[in-house]
């Protein structure tokens, strides 16, 4: 019998090990043997938390299975198989989504019950896995659910970092960083393979065989393990796998003599490199030594996962004779998520011609059919670029190879387009200047990639015309769009329970989730009285959810009956968080100016901003402290503080995503028009029925055209005008709006405390040397912003009106699931087939 209490009682159920069916009973008995013969804490405790690992165990056996199975049928059928290569994932909680895509909610909640507990309270147990900073590591993430969904053979391949992002508090000068030990306790989901090890060396030389042949020897050689985390897919028995690399020393190397001479650090130096490498998610790359560590890092990852895919390529061979090496890309497709696996390319070189005695021809072939590049921004600061100097140290034997590639390229350029000639200094891969050589990893990428996409129509318009522009009368057919997704598992089904259920009554099928098109039915129901009231109360209900967890979080009691207005995203001077909060100084201060007769005639508003700073990234970081400020002082004020409420929600992430939007009505997307290469915050927003407020960038383009232009606040200058509009900044031709000037002098004024705001509020100035000059044009922007949330909050006092827009924008949001992404980039990139698990 078991012996699991709950509320001190024993739960009268006997443990059975094998995974079970749908009955209560049985799930019960197996998560109290979870609880009894894998513990994980003393007896006779059984809390939620407790509660909460037995459970994910007991789920877990279910995907082994089915993960088990998948593996041996595709190892079976050897079809061609993705691989994703991720610095990033954010995969969040996982309890939720396994139960789901298993599709045993019931069972599983019934049988908690049994033993004393509520599903929704255990699941809250578990600790998001936060191995990513925003949106390409979510991306990632959903890609992988739509992958599995669609029964694609296809993986996921990434680190397995110790701390991923930080965990963020507010402090009295504004955001505090501590670091995130998800695997504290430890994480129920991933599995080590202890037999899945590779070799992983760092600098060296390279020395020449007699033959002629190079190999790279000597150095530091670490090893790369495999831990690997269940995909399950909705509703289907495929189970992919992430697979996580950790970096372990090899085991002889501690030096005893050293040790047993007292000199511990010395004698374990290996151990402790090797602990680095994973330590940290984006460590600083301030100084030098930071700036090795992410490239190790990078080398890390592409390094384990090709010696990975090479071993299965050649061990599913078996019973086919022998293969040869140029069926390779018949059978592997590598996608690079932006710059960060670069190496990738010179590492498949490497492989190929040093170990497997390739030669060039054949080398380059083979690589360059089996890697494509997605490229996920345009910010200069933000392309990749390395120091020759570090890359030669670290990577003497990639380096050659990529020089060799940067050669070849000019001699091709020159003899097939030498009307080019004169581009080549910014074509090339190696960028010589004497002062700061560097290696340009985009135009790596480009060079050696099939397939080059931006991730909304509009941002692979702007690679195609201006970043790649040269490369695209090369290479005219290689560019492609492929506009993100989000998959509707996790941002509906999941997330807004009640909102999903009213979308299957209406639709009369659940279909919709894995064909989210059919959502565009509810069109024909935007205008019902009966579908508008319910449409409402399930807003309502997720609003009072969410009041609840800000008055937990923040102490700050927010009414459910005002319009939430949410901007949550990382914090960055181009997504204009500022833009944001200027428009609320602006407007408490106009409330403030009126009489209480006027203020009863506004449309009461609780402005919500979340999102993480990078920790060095000082500007960020005075917004954060600037929304922080302003809530402290608009809440208090009791004239204003019942019509408007400002919060910044702190510590933003997966799981808060999945509590923020259900309950939103307002979002804000409101990034300078060519700087947000696509956005998918805005894809869950909209998905979950919140109206947008936004400028024509990214992927709200798209968004805009799917729910209509009626159901879309729009404002701001569009991409092809910024360019004259910031030159006219620097030539003193702009001329402020007056409100503008009046919200910066107001906070000048010392209205939300003593702080100096003024470097910020001298970023948008265009006159003081301080940064570039209201770059992001904030100032231009201003009066268009003010007047589209005027024109929202008269919407938002016709409720029928906006339940109808609300519904609109559900029902416009089909495109948007990744589902379809996936199966482009299947289709159009990969050149794969599903391999559905009998
Ligand atoms: C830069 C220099 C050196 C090393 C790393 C980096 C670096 C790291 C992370 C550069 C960029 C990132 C992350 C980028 C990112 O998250 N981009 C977002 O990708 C989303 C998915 O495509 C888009 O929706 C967003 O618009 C885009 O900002």
């Amino acid at each position: 019998m078991s012996t699991v209490v709950a509320d001190g009682v024993p739960a009268k159920i006997p443990p059975v090990a094998s995974p079970v069916d749908e009955d209560p009973v049985k799930i019960a008995s197996n998560i109290s043997y979870h609880a009894h013969y894998s513990p994980h804490f003393s007896p006779f405790k059984f809390e939620p938390e407790q509660a909460f690992y037995a459970t994910a165990e007991s789920v877990r056996d279910r995907l082994i299975q089915q993960w088990n199975e998948t593996y041996f049928h595709y190892h079976k059928l050897d079809p061609k198989q993705t691989y994703y290569l991720s610095m990033e994932y954010l995969q969040g909680r996982a309890l939720t989504n396994a139960i789901g895509n298993l599709n045993v909610q019931g069972g599983y909640a019934d049988a908690l019950n049994k033993l004393g507990h509520e599903l929704e309270e255990v699941v809250e147990q578990e600790k998001d896995a936060a191995l990513g900073n925003g949106g390409l590591g979510r991306l990632a993430s959903c890609f992988l659910d739509s992958m599995a969904t669609l029964n694609l053979p296809a993986w996921g391949y990434g680190l397995r970092y110790r701390y991923g992002l930080f965990k963020q508090r507010i402090g009295k000068d504004g955001q505090e960083e501590s670091a995130e030990d998800w695997l504290e306790k430890f994480s129920p989901w991933e599995i080590v393979r202890h037999d899945i090890v590779f070799p992983i060396r760092f600098f060296g030389q390279v020395e020449v065989q007699p033959n002629g042949a190079r190999k790279w020897v000597g150095g530091e050689v670490l090893q790369a393990l495999a831990y690997d985390v269940p995909i399950p897919g909705y509703k289907t028995k495929n189970t992919n796998s992430l697979r996580l690399w950790e970096a372990k020393a090899v085991s002889e190397d501690i030096n005893l003599f050293e040790f047993n001479d007292g000199q511990y650090e010395t004698a374990a130096i290996l151990h402790s490199r090797a602990q680095q490498i994973c330590a940290v998610l984006y460590p600083g790359d301030a100084t030098e030594n930071g700036k090795l560590l992410r490239l190790k890092q990078q080398f890390f990852l592409c390094s384990a996962s090709l010696q990975d895919i090479i071993l299965r390529f050649k061990e599913r061979k078996v019973g086919k004779g022998t293969r040869s090496w140029s069926e390779f890309p018949d059978k592997v497709a590598v996608q690079l998520n932006d710059t960060h696996p670069t190496l990738a390319i010179p590492e498949l070189m490497r492989l190929l011609m040093d170990d497997e005695e390739l030669g060039w021809d054949e080398a380059w072939e083979v690589t360059t059919k089996t890697i494509a590049y997605t490229n996920h921004t345009v910010l200069p600061e933000a392309l990749e670029k390395w120091s020759q100097a570090v890359m030669w140290k670290l990577l003497p034997r990639h380096m050659e190879i990529i020089q060799e590639i940067d050669k070849r390229f000019i001699e091709m350029v020159k003899s097939t387009s030498p009307d080019l000639e004169h581009k080549l200094s910014s074509l090339c891969i190696l960028d010589n200047n004497p002062q700061k050589p560097v290696v340009r990893m985009a135009n790596l990428c480009v060079v050696s990639s099939h397939s080059v996409n931006g991730v909304a129509q509009l941002h692979s318009d702007i690679l195609k015309a201006e970043l790649f522009v040269d490369y695209v009368s090369i290479w005219p057919t290689k560019f492609q769009n492929k506009t993100n997704g989000i998959t509707p598992r996790r941002w509906l089904k999941f997330c807004s329970p009640e909102l999903s259920q009213i979308i299957t009554k209406w639709l009369k099928t659940d279909e919709w989730v894995t064909n989210l098109d059919l959502l565009v039915n509810l069109r024909k129901f935007a205008d019902n009285e009966e579908l508008q009231a319910e449409w409402k109360s399930a807003k309502l209900a997720n609003k009072k959810r969410l009041a609840q967890y800000i008055l937990r979080v923040t102490g700050v009691d927010i009414d459910p009956n005002s319009l939430f207005d949410i901007q949550v995203k990382r914090i960055h001077e181009y997504k204009r968080q500022l833009l944001n909060i200027l428009g609320v100084i602006y407007k408490y201060k106009k409330l403030k100016e009126m009489s209480d007769e006027e203020r009863k005639n506004t449309t009461p508003r609780t402005v919500m901003i979340g999102g993480k700073a990078f920790a060095t990234y000082t500007n960020a970081k005075r917004i954060v402290k600037l929304v922080n400020d302003v809530g402290a002082v608009v809440n208090t004020d009791p004239q204003v503080n019942n019509y408007l409420k400002v919060v910044f929600v702190p510590n933003y992430n997966v799981s808060v995503a999945e509590m923020l939007i259900p309950g939103s009505e307002l979002s804000q997307h409101i990034s300078t028009a060519g700087m947000e290469a696509s956005g998918t915050s805005n894809m869950k927003f909209a998905l979950n029925g919140c109206l947008i407020i936004g400028t024509l960038d990214g992927a709200n383009v798209e968004i805009r055209e799917e729910i209509g232009e009626q159901n879309f606040f729009l404002f701001g200058a569009t991409a092809d005008q910024v360019p004259k509009l910031r030159t006219e900044r620097e030539k003193g031709l702009f001329k402020a709006d007056p409100r503008f000037e009046e919200a910066k002098k107001f906070i000048r004024s010392g209205a939300f405390g003593s702080y100096d705001y003024n470097p910020l509020l001298d970023s948008l100035e265009g006159d003081t040397g301080y940064g570039r000059g209201d770059y992001f044009l904030v100032g231009h922007d201003f009066p268009g912003y003010m007047e589209a949330q005027t024109k929202v909050d008269e919407a938002y006092k016709d409720s029928k009106r906006w339940t109808k827009m609300s519904i609109l924008s559900t029902a416009g949001s089909g495109k948007f699931s990744s589902d379809r992404t996936i199966s482009q980039y299947a289709k159009e990139i990969w050149n794969i087939k599903d391999c559905p698990v009998p």
